[in-house]
């Protein structure tokens, strides 16, 4: 009786995902200080009221020494966060290796790797081997913290091994996977070596989630082709059994961002940034330095505009803000000095002695910082090579209700699919179209930027990261529910 008292009223959701949402710096042999980063994926979570989450994911550090796991583990339970540890080895091999040098680049189009051949298939099986070895470590810890009734949701491509394992486990537990970033058409798809492999485990959850219904069909289409299973509407079969297979596009907590230019810091912020850059207008770019972002060719497309718009040389300013990551990673360091040389280039060309036409910040910003961004600029340049979503699209939608600006926004991103009918769409390949769409948004009358304005703020703050995180929940639910039922009859 006690036990069932100390049971939570609201059903447990067993958030999994290979990041934590704390930044956990050691402070001694057994203390820890966390800071909890608010990226979307809480703030989606914690606006799902039906449901209890738990975190499971590795916190970012190395702690070698049980004091120091024992610790950690006490401090995280705090935040509702268990944590999976892994040692430096499997990080580089896992994490470096298998998910950001090969499922990463693949499922955005950039193929396998292709600089020496030989030695990347030789470390293929070792980093596929330690893939698996930490996606079985991530399921131990979730079968440990498992209980009766739990919905246990698996996120993104570090994970694909997960539903697998877990099910071995326990064939009841409820699954579900949902992939952030593109699955990409099957032909990519095929010329990875451990693609069956990596299917199999996936389709071994209940419920398996995409962006759009692109990524949904070209998964369902490698499954038929490359392991000669059938496509149904609902999903892929296997011997009786249906994966459930659809689209939960993201969203964002359009209302934090709405509250957050009543804020009187954003709104001092807002007035600097007007004064510094009065009498011009002022476009933004805010990306991860990543090269599906696509930076430098939207930095060459800028440099075009300027070429053929003389006239609009020293009366527009382009703020890209570019959040480095992977930094340990040669390729990532290797675009960062060319998209510093591209800048340097540019700015000796155009620019005065008194005006810049490109202020590249290579930095993260602090949310209201962020938002003052998002609300003065004239003009938002996505032009991502490949993007499951994109939420810096969705963000600044949010934050322009007064100024209605214009989004140019590339056909690539998932963002496409939703904020298509407001934005310019472009091929950021073809660096004359951005060009010429920049000029198209720098003279758009304020009636048609009103109306697309319209169509994208309506469609942002109405579907949203808590609706996106309750429709696959609940859908998680009945597909399990339905599946019972079908095996009954
Ligand atoms: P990301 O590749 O990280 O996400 P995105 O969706 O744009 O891309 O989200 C980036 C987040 O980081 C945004 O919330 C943005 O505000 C923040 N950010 C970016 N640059 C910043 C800066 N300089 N300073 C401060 N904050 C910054 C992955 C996929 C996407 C998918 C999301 C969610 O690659 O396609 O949309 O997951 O599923």
């Amino acid at each position: 009786h006690e036990k069932q008292e100390a049971r939570p009223l609201r059903q447990r959701l067993l958030v999994v995902a290979n990041r934590l949402p704390v930044s956990a710096i050691r402070r001694g042999e057994d203390s820890w200080s966390l800071e909890i980063s608010a990226g979307g994926l809480v703030t989606a979570l914690l606006g799902v009221k039906e449901f209890e989450a738990r975190w499971i994911g590795w916190a970012g550090v190395n702690v070698p020494d049980d004091i120091g796991q024992r610790a950690l583990t006490k401090a995280l339970a705090e935040k509702k966060c268990i944590p999976v540890f892994l040692d430096e080895e499997i990080v580089h091999q896992y994490y470096n290796g298998y998910c950001n040098n090969i499922l990463w680049p693949l499922f955005h189009y950039l193929g396998l790797p292709q600089e020496d051949r030989l030695a990347t298939t030789r470390s293929f099986q070792s980093q596929f081997s330690a893939y698996k070895k930490a996606n079985q470590m991530f399921a131990d810890v979730v079968n440990e913290h498992y209980e009766e009734g739990d919905v246990v949701w698996c996120h993104d491509y570090h994970l694909m091994f997960l539903p697998k394992c877990l099910k071995e486990y326990n064939s009841k537990m409820k699954v579900g996977w949902f992939l952030h970033t593109p699955f990409p058409s099957s032909e990519i798809h095929r010329t990875l070596p451990s693609r069956s492999e990596l299917l199999r485990s996936v389709l071994a959850a209940d419920l398996v989630g995409f962006h759009t219904y692109d990524y949904a069909r070209h998964f369902v289409s490698a499954c038929t082709r490359i392991l000669g299973l059938e496509g149904t509407p609902e999903g892929v079969e296997d011997q009786g059994r249906l994966t459930r297979v659809a689209a939960f596009p993201i969203g964002i907590d359009s209302d934090r961002f709405i509250r957050a230019l009543e804020v009187t810091q954003v709104q001092e912020h807002i007035r600097e940034l007007k004064d510094r850059f009065a009498g011009r207008k002022v476009m933004l770019g805010v990306d991860r330095l990543d090269m599906i972002k696509g930076i430098p060719q939207k930095i060459l497309a800028f440099e075009k505009f300027l070429e053929e718009n003389p006239i609009w040389r020293d009366k527009v300013v382009l703020l890209q803000i570019a959040v480095p990551t992977r930094t340990d990673v040669p390729e990532y360091q290797k675009l960062t000095s060319q998209v510093h040389e591209i800048v340097g280039r540019i700015n000796g060309r155009f620019g005065s002695l008194t005006a810049v036409p490109i202020h590249h910040l290579d930095r993260s910003l602090e949310f209201h910082a962020l938002c003052a961004l998002y609300a003065v600029t004239d003009v938002a340049l996505v032009t991502s090579l490949r993007d499951g979503m994109n939420l810096v699209s969705y963000e600044y939608v949010a934050c322009q209700d007064a100024k209605k600006g214009v989004l140019i926004l590339s056909e690539f991103a998932g963002a496409a699919q939703s904020l298509g009918a407001g934005a310019i769409l472009v091929n950021p390949w073809n660096i004359t179209e951005v060009a010429n769409s920049i000029a198209q948004a720098l003279n758009m009358s304020s009636e048609e930027r009103e109306k697309r304005h319209r169509h994208n703020f309506a469609h942002v703050t109405t579907h949203t990261a808590q609706e996106w995180a309750e429709t696959f929940v609940s859908e998680l639910n009945d597909t399990v529910v339905e599946a019972q039922i079908r095996t009954r009859q």
